[in-house]
């Protein structure tokens, strides 16, 4: 019996219970034979101490048009601390906009790994020059080589960044994070060497940063640079139910930066973005009684490339980051509406009760998923013959489609090696003889162990494996499971096997090593804070009896973390690369594939781990480009990288049915938005453990606000269908027609993300960067600039608070009731009963709505138009809407409508090709002062129309107004 310690989806669940991770292992399992590590890796080689590094010097500066090429050289002894030093760097810098700068650090002999541009393409260099029209400024010092980045419109304020030792703490400095060693600073020279880049910047004390991921942060959406220390981002791509400030599923090195100036009012923001898929800790610290903070990257190989962006708005970063890694794919319209899903709908049967149950409920299904139980033998691209049989499949998946609804399956990561020779399994044995999978360091393949039992795992870097991929998605959809889109999991990618399960492994044994959630031995019993089912029993229920069952409103924390210093933690085996980083699993081979593990190209696995489920994702975008010719591509997935939003959404991973997610999910949104994959969303209602009536009923409502809408739940836990209880059952049908509703101001959110790069969902502060109380704020948000979603965070309460920002200029308006919120002091306390989410519109906007919410989103936008316009009180209002088709991938007719409002009078214009069939139907207008004499629309009169003046409110009802050419409403 071995203690298993794999970071699995339902790990938390085995450390709450204490006893499901004793389990059989085979015994072939345990070693690890091909893992042996890089050979020049020997420890007892190198100090582990920086104070002795020499840092470098600048010389043979060549300016250009563009910016400058220098050479830098080592200054003294090489202190090889983690690894060897390189003698010689080139650094390049680039002005390659007016606002954004790029400075490349490499080793002049281009031995580290960089990303291919055939990974990752970013625009060619410029043929123009911005070196004295660019906002960001380069300023160097040759001896020792320093830089810092100032803005020339401000040149005397704090350098943006700044690695001058000079504006950095005196060291060497104890462990700023008291029970982590590793975060004692011997010196902050410049490190570069084969395995370990040190780089480290001054920051003004405790500032604003926001992004570098994917974490679930403790201090909330507002990184915590100061207290307690500060934080350590890893950057390693990991299998991990969320755990909170540890590394997980995805990697972003990048932060937005706000500044604000109290005394000038003046507020900027700026980002900051390493392009590196190492292995990696960013440490945001601050050492006790310095006046500064400091940032630091701390990387296990490649180069330093670093981009910066001169925003100065929040929204301008965000776009200026999209503009170099790619924008976001087109979004169908389809995809905005309700997803049900969940790990163990077990049969075909069971999945069509599931759309059934739904429609009888008449709560609105668009999409209908499966998880594994759809395979056979849990192998990918199959179906079970018998409990999902492909022609039945077929059949189930054309009916949803003449209902207009959808289906999406999961596709893992691994792909079966058969057990023995005659077991034929296709995919494998096309991308056997294609050479299209990962090796070892002697050129056979490398085999993992996930659920079918041992494995493969497709290799991006091999140029055979983009064929075999689609053809492999094809030949699924062909047998049956026409699937409109694609579930990316385990793509980390995740093994079970601690690296290489190793040569002579038992092939024939395809049984997992442990226990599933739901089987005996293995129940899921674990419920919400609030809920004690050893007094109420298994049924979640609000009332038992007429008894709450929820008696305090306090969000309890319950859940063990591991603190920030998991690296450091003893028996944890760290053996190499010789820095270790704070990879929450330890060993960097554990639950993923082994670090030397090859790609074609002679890639090694330590270099390329964080790409891996990014290029899966191009890959099956490419792959459904091609079989779903000119739609827009729809595929979720786990592990994102830079530019991971080009080609697909994400989910937040397996959170867990407690309030404390319910919060965490706000700030994983607003993360993603920063990282260029808008398209996000939690599991409702939680994924580990049973939820219950009250936390189902908050978070469907919640989530009818986000990007990404789906309910999913674990194997084994209670059914947290939308129709499972009533009150969810009505909070659902309530949030869900709202979200419909809504749908034509979310398609041009998201347009404007894919043209522009606009983040669609947003901190408050973003649209208010210069009201320091927002700063933090991350339990409400906007979508857009013009909905402030402030959502019930904690169990048994009628009320919430929220901040309403503007400072008293902004007229904030409730969605529904159109009455406005009185909020002196920029808060106001909300009813906030069960079943109700409180929506607040922002004075200034107009908004066009469907005005008949139907069962899908197809009837939905078959139904006509309403506009919803709330005057700010100088009389103006402004909108925009983006209508096109909703399924076509652009290059493709759409068209522009603009809505403004001006004293007495509305302009719509309208420009494009797309021709817009329906009519608006209805006009509502919020913050008129005095009943109108008459009403017209493009000067002829209007009859029906109702003015309330308790809300001044303007009702324009039944007209029939063309959305395609100019029109004007006057009052
Ligand atoms: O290790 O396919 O995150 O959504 O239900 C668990 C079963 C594997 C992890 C995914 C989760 C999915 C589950 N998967």
């Amino acid at each position: 019996m071995i203690f298993l310690t794999l970071g699995l989806c339902f790990v938390v669940a085995r450390l709450s219970f204490g006893v499901l991770g004793i389990h059989h292992l085979h015994s072939q399992d345990v070693l690890v034979s091909e893992a042996n590590y890089l050979a020049e890796s020997d420890p007892t080689t190198f100090s582990k101490n920086l104070s002795s590094c020499p840092g470098y010097s600048l010389h043979s500066l060549q300016e250009s048009k563009i910016g400058l090429i220098a050479q830098l050289s080592l200054s003294g002894p090489p202190c090889n601390a983690f690894g060897t030093d390189f003698e010689n760097l080139t650094i390049q810098v680039t002005y390659e906009t007016d606002s954004r700068l790029r400075v490349r650090i490499a080793d002049s002999g281009n031995k580290q790994f960089t990303i291919p541009e055939s990974i990752i393409a970013r625009p060619p260099p410029p043929t123009t020059s911005f070196t004295q029209s660019s906002d960001l400024v380069f300023n160097y010092e040759s001896s020792p080589f320093s830089f810092w980045i100032t803005r020339r419109s401000n040149p005397d304020a704090i350098p943006l960044f700044d690695t001058r030792l000079s504006s950095l703490p005196e060291t060497p400095l104890a462990p700023v994070i008291t029970d982590d060693t590793s975060t004692a600073l011997d010196g902050f020279p410049l490190v570069f060497e084969d395995q370990y880049l040190q780089l480290t910047s001054a920051l003004p004390l405790n500032t604003n940063i926001y992004g570098l991921g994917e974490v679930i942060a403790s201090s909330g959406f507002r990184r915590n640079v100061a207290s307690n220390g500060g934080s350590i981002q890893t950057l390693w791509a990991r299998d991990i139910a969320d755990p909170v400030d540890q590394n997980m599923y995805g990697n972003h090195p990048i932060y937005l930066e706000h500044r604000f100036n109290e005394t000038t009012n003046e507020a900027q923001s700026h980002g900051v973005f390493l392009f590196s898929s190492s292995g990696a800790d960013i440490l945001l610290l601050t050492p006790p009684g310095a006046s500064q903070s400091l940032i630091q990257y701390r990387m296990l190989g490649g180069v330093l490339d670093f981009y910066f962006f001169s925003g100065p708005s929040p929204h301008a970063v965000i776009e200026q980051y999209g503009a170099l890694v790619g924008l976001p794919s087109w979004i169908p319209s389809w995809a905005f509406g309700f997803h049900l899903c969940r790990w163990g709908y077990v049969s075909l049967n069971e999945t069509m009760q599931q759309v059934q149950a739904m429609r009888a409920a008449k709560i609105p299904l668009e999409v209908m998923w499966n998880d594994i139980d759809l395979y056979h033998a849990f192998r990918d691209f199959t179906s079970d013959p018998v409990s999902f049989p492909g022609d039945e499949m077929r059949a189930f998946i054309q009916e949803l489609a003449s209902n207009n609804q959808h289906y999406i399956p999961i596709l893992d990561a691994a792909i079966p090696h058969p057990t023995n020779v005659t077991d034929v399994y296709d995919p494998y044995i096309r991308g056997h003889e294609m050479g299209t999978f990962i090796k070892n360091p002697d050129g056979s393949e490398y085999i993992g162990e996930v659920w079918p039992g041992y494995t493969v795992f497709p290799d991006w870097f091999a140029s055979s494996t983009q064929g075999w991929w689609t053809e492999s998605l094809k030949n699924w959809s062909d047998g049956g499971v026409e699937y409109s889109g694609i579930w990316l999991d385990m793509n980390e990618i995740s093994s079970f096997c601690q690296g290489s399960c190793g040569t002579g492994a038992d092939l024939s044994n395809t049984s997992v090593p442990f226990l599933l959630p739901g089987d005996t031995g293995a129940p899921v019993i674990d419920y919400p804070e609030c809920y004690d089912a050893l007094v109420f029993g298994p049924s979640g229920n609000l009332t038992i009896n007429g008894t709450l069952t929820c008696t305090s409103n306090s969000t309890l924390s319950t859940l063990t973390k591991r603190g920030l210093g998991a690296g450091a933690e003893k028996g944890v085996n760290l053996n190499t690369p010789p820095y270790a980083i704070h990879n929450g699993a330890g060993d960097l081979s554990i639950n993923t594939l082994a670090t030397n593990a090859t790609h074609a190209g002679g890639f090694v696995e330590l270099d390329v781990h964080n790409m891996w489920g990014m290029m899966e994702e191009k890959a099956t975008h490419l792959a459904l480009q091609e079989l779903q010719p000119g739609k827009r591509p729809v595929i979720i997935a786990r592990s994102t990288f830079p530019s991971s939003g080009k080609w697909s959404g994400h989910w937040l991973g397996d959170n867990f049915s407690k309030w404390e997610y319910l919060y965490y999910n706000i700030q994983g949104i607003l993360q993603f938005q920063i990282f260029q994959i808008p398209f996000v969303g939690a599991d409702t209602c939680g994924f580990n453990g049973n939820t219950d009536e009250e936390l189902c009923n908050r978070w469907m409502q919640l989530s009818a606000f986000v990007p990404f809408y789906r309910n999913h739940n674990e194997r084994g836990a209670l059914s947290q269908e939308p129709y499972r209880w009533n009150s969810v059952a009505n909070a659902s049908r309530t949030a869900i027609a709202t979200r419909y509703t809504l749908l034509p101001y979310w398609t041009t959110l998201f347009a404007n993300a894919s043209l522009r790069g606009t983040p669609p969902v947003r901190a408050l502060w973003y649209e208010f960067p210069t009201e320091p109380e927002l700063f933090a704020v991350d339990k409400q948000f906007l979508v857009g600039g013009d909905i402030l979603v402030t959502p019930v965070l904690t169990p048994n309460v009628s009320t919430v608070e929220g901040h309403f920002p503007g400072r008293g200029q902004v007229t904030w308006r409730d969605f529904y009731t159109h009455a406005a919120v009185n909020a002196s002091n920029g808060t106001a306390t909300l009813s906030a009963p069960l079943g109700h989410i409180n929506v607040h519109i922002r004075g200034g906007s107009a908004l066009l709505l469907h005005a008949m919410p139907g069962y899908t989103t197809t009837e939905t936008r078959t139904g006509p138009f309403s506009l919803l316009v709330s005057l700010e009180s100088t009389e103006h209002a402004f909108g925009t809407a983006y209508i096109d088709d909703g399924i076509t991938n652009p290059p493709s007719e759409s068209r522009d409508i603009t809505f403004s409002a001006t004293t007495n009078q509305l302009h719509i214009s309208s420009d494009g090709n797309f021709n817009v069939e329906q009519t608006l139907q209805q006009i509502t207008i919020l913050g008129v002062n005095e009943r109108p004499v008459k009403v017209s629309v493009s000067r002829e009169n209007i009859e029906n129309w109702q003015f309330m003046s308790g809300l001044q409110k303007l009702v324009i009802s039944d007209v029939s107004i063309d959305l395609n050419s100019a029109q004007t409403v006057s009052w």
